[in-house]
């Protein structure tokens, strides 16, 4: 399509008319951005017609990508970006005496996930449909997505995020694809004729709603999907009986329980906390996915016993591993096929990623609810375990063995034990964490299958991290090497030869400072806290846990602090530090790490003695909108978890490609970043991931003792309880519990002196401004390694097997 000014000015005209009966004098700023969203939606929906037509037509094989969590963010610039449009819809806006950006300032974000792994989701989205990929999104429609936070006397407060209060212009509802969902009842193998045929009987039913939301290609005409579910009362049952009979506060009640499902997003990114709801969701979308694309594959006239020609189940986490049983289900009970010819074909079909060695995270479901929700499933999923462990005997004779594998044990359904054996790739998402999974966590499994365990390591999408959230960047790296890279991120590796060049290091510093500048006025006008933009923007965002230690990162401060008080020789460069995150409602220690903050904050940045060389913000409500502001600003990315616990990280790759320096353990992807870099361009301390493992196993480590021998650290540790910090001396009780009677388990005190030596070196390093520019652009020229583009890339040919497909050719 040509795009015009003038049409896309008459078209928003008409939009607000026939939506809203109004013009632009009287149309609130949301009805604006509704109506004006709409018509991009419009604009891609030939685009979206042909992508669908095209891959019916030809049979091309898919992706289906399911996944929990998708954390979309906002997507009318992105959509823009993609349309090749943004400047002429500027200008056309300008026109009109309206300003763009007003606009995209009101679209709500979409947070329909915790964090990493619902970004990954979402930037995989992103590449699968720049590569023209035939790839799509399964998920849930969360009628309210993560919590918004706000902060109050320094804690945090959870408050419900209404994302869908006002119509969401990128979705479209399909109440004709509506799937029925089963759930209780009972299951049982009941003779006719020679055969064995499973019944399912007395189960109630949930109506699954797909709306769904165009994921444009850039610059290119692929339009894929994103289907998210949404769980209503299935009003032709149950409901409707209840209705009939006069039972309507019963029928209400249906319709209140079918609409719980899909209601809320959990908020815990690991913890074990209120997960009654949880597997009714997993089978909600699982099974409303699986059902809605085998419908379309038996429409298309696909031979079910190749299924693996035509369709890949991606299963994102453990949490639609019962994908692997629903799809034996159908394959078996509603489309005949036999065990075994089911069993091959879902294999083939199914591949699994793990995104994560923290145990509490590992999903397990007691049997007897399982089989209580989902009889049927637990069914299949027994057999499936007979024959594996069955197996597992033929080969090994060894009931350890089994006793580790099984996927039902001690009365827990284990998920990622199904999800592994159910799929023919097992991928981890950074290669240091696919090789912990194969020799320590996955050993056996990884033993028994041998090929079946591979690595992709994770990726970011250029267009959102670089071009759409840092335009001064971009345009300087334009001008320096032309856009190759926008379509061959690696190509950003040319910028390399401008490494010494000082005009480019000195444009590379200003657009630094002048998005630091940004940030600073955005802390002001929310805050009302005065950050100095040429001090060190040393910046800690990601959700709060022990193993990410913003702990650590407290500890230091709380070092400066002290250092500045008590000794008048000590100075610094200015440093600010800048936290943003949310803790999950549960996690007791996580929110006492988000008051520790707080706390820091109100005592050092009142205190005139040492406020103009160190600054400690927090900005609330953390999401990837904040993300998009943040991160260009930072000189300083800090990615210090615990060695082996940080499966990759994806801030990480973020930050690095807009300039920040990496402050980092080697773990998870920081190891590539690392390697890709090279040892002088980011700073690397701490326990190695072999230390830490070795500590684990061993119990060769003490804090206590630890403390006897370091007086300086107990020192700084008694001062969370002895009233420095301006609280009640109880106020961080369990922070100091943590690091004292609970041994550390994150190593915080262990790695604390080397990681005050790194912050050491980033201070000495950044006072050489050029030398500091010249990291900057090399960390850029590298980053392009991280584009999802090539995950994606390796995803399609290693896992899927599926080809890019130009639309309209
Ligand atoms: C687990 C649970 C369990 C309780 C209910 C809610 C919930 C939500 C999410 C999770 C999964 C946690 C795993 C996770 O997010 N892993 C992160 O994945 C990123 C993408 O691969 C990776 O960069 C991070 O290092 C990894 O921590």
């Amino acid at each position: 399509m040509e795009f015009t000014k003038e049409m896309i000015k008459n078209g928003f005209a008409l939009k607000l008319k026939s939506l809203y009966s109004k013009d632009l004098k009287n149309a609130s700023d949301i009805q604006k951005y509704i109506a004006f969203s709409n018509l991009i939606r419009d604009y891609m929906s030939e685009g979206w017609f042909e992508t669908n037509q095209q891959y019916k037509d030809k049979k091309v094989k898919q992706v289906y990508y399911l996944s929990m969590e998708f954390l979309i963010g906002k997507l009318l610039e992105k959509n823009l970006i993609n349309l090749g449009i943004s400047d002429l819809a500027k200008e056309a806006l300008e026109d009109m005496g309206m300003d763009l950006d007003l606009l995209i300032k009101v679209e709500p974000d979409a947070g329909l996930g915790n964090g990493g792994l619902g970004r990954l989701a979402a930037c995989f989205m992103d590449s699968l449909a720049a590569l023209g990929l035939p790839g799509h999104g399964c998920g849930i429609r969360y009628k309210y997505g993560m919590f918004r936070q706000e902060i109050k006397d320094g804690y945090q407060v959870e408050m419900p995020d209404p994302w869908l209060k006002e119509p969401y212009p990128w979705e479209v509802r399909k109440e004709n694809r509506s799937i029925k969902i089963r759930f209780g009842g009972t299951a049982y193998m009941k003779e006719v004729g020679n055969e064995l045929e499973a019944v399912h009987e007395n189960y109630y039913t949930v109506k699954a709603v797909p709306y769904d939301i165009p994921l444009s290609g850039y610059l290119n005409k692929t339009v894929n999907t994103l289907r998210l579910w949404s769980s209503e009362a299935d009003t032709d049952e149950f409901d409707f009986q209840n209705f009939n009979s006069g039972n309507y506060l019963q029928s209400v009640e249906g319709k209140y329980t079918a609409e719980l499902i899909s209601q809320v997003l959990y908020p815990d990114d690991s913890t074990e906390n209120g997960r009654q709801l949880r597997l009714k969701q997993e089978y909600f979308f699982v099974s409303a996915s699986l059902q809605s694309i085998l419908n379309y594959h038996r429409e298309v006239k696909v031979d079910f016993k190749h299924l693996d020609d035509y369709v890949a189940i991606h299963i994102n986490d453990t949490h639609p591993a019962l994908a692997v049983a629903e799809l034996m289900r159908i394959l078996m009970d509603e489309d005949e096929l036999n065990w075994k010819e089911a069993w091959d074909v879902t294999t083939k079909v199914c591949a699994y990623t793990n995104h994560t060695i923290m145990a509490e995270a590992l999903e397990k479901w007691p049997a007897s609810g399982f089989k209580r929700l989902l009889p049927r499933l637990f069914m299949i999923i027994e057999e499936i375990n007979r024959r594996f462990c069955q197996e597992i005997i033929a080969r090994h004779g060894d009931w350890d063995r089994v006793g580790r594998m099984s996927i039902i044990e001690n009365g827990m359904v284990k998920m990622a034990n199904l999800a592994i054996v159910g799929s023919h790739s097992v991928n981890g998402v950074a290669a240091l964490h696919t090789e912990i999974l194969k020799t320590k966590e996955l050993k056996d499994f990884n033993d028994f299958y041998p090929g079946k365990f591979n690595n992709k390591t994770n990726g970011i999408t250029h267009r959102r991290w670089l071009i759409k959230s840092n335009r001064a960047l971009t345009n300087l790296i334009i001008d320096c090497i032309g856009d190759s890279w926008v379509r061959n991120p690696k190509d950003l590796e040319k910028m390399m030869i401008f490494k010494k060049d000082k005009d480019v290091l000195s444009k590379i510093e200003d657009i630094k400072r002048e998005n630091k500048v940004k940030l600073a006025k955005y802390i002001f006008d929310k805050k009302e806290i005065v950050v100095d933009p040429d001090s060190i923007f040393d910046i800690h965002v990601k959700r709060i846990h022990g193993y990410k230690r913003q702990l650590l990162n407290c500890l230091h401060i709380l070092y400066l602090y002290k250092k500045l008080k008590n000794d008048k020789n000590f100075d610094i460069y200015p440093r600010t530090f800048i936290f943003s995150a949310k803790a999950a409602p549960a996690y007791v220690f996580a929110k006492k790490i988000i008051k520790l903050i707080n706390t820091l904050g109100d005592l050092i940045n009142n205190d005139p003695e040492v406020n103009d060389k160190i600054k400690v913000v927090f900005i609330d409500n953390y999401n990837v909108s904040k993300a998009e502001k943040i991160i260009p600003a930072a000189d300083v990315s800090e990615q210090i978890s615990t060695a082996s616990k940080e499966a990759s990280g994806t801030g990480n790759m973020k930050f690095m490609m807009n300039g920040a320096i990496t402050l980092a353990t080697l773990d998870g992807a920081n190891i590539e970043i690392k390697e890709l870099v090279g040892d002088e361009n980011i700073i690397i301390f701490g326990l190695t991931s072999e230390e830490v493992l070795k500590f684990y196993s061993s119990h060769k480590y003490n804090s206590v003792n630890f403390l006897k021998e370091n007086q300086e650290i107990a020192e700084l540790v008694e001062t969370l309880v002895d009233g420095t910090l301006g609280v009640s001396i109880t106020e961080f009780g369990e922070i100091y519990k943590e690091l004292t009677e609970k041994n550390d388990y994150y190593f915080v005190l262990k790695d604390f002196k080397e990681y005050v030596k790194a912050q050491e070196k980033i201070e000495k390093l950044y006072k050489n401004k050029d030398k500091w520019a010249k990291k900057c652009l090399v960390n850029i020229a590298m980053s392009g390694h991280f584009s999802s583009d090539n995950t994606i890339a390796k995803y399609a040919q290693e896992i899927w097997n599926i080809k890019g497909e130009k639309i309209g050719e």
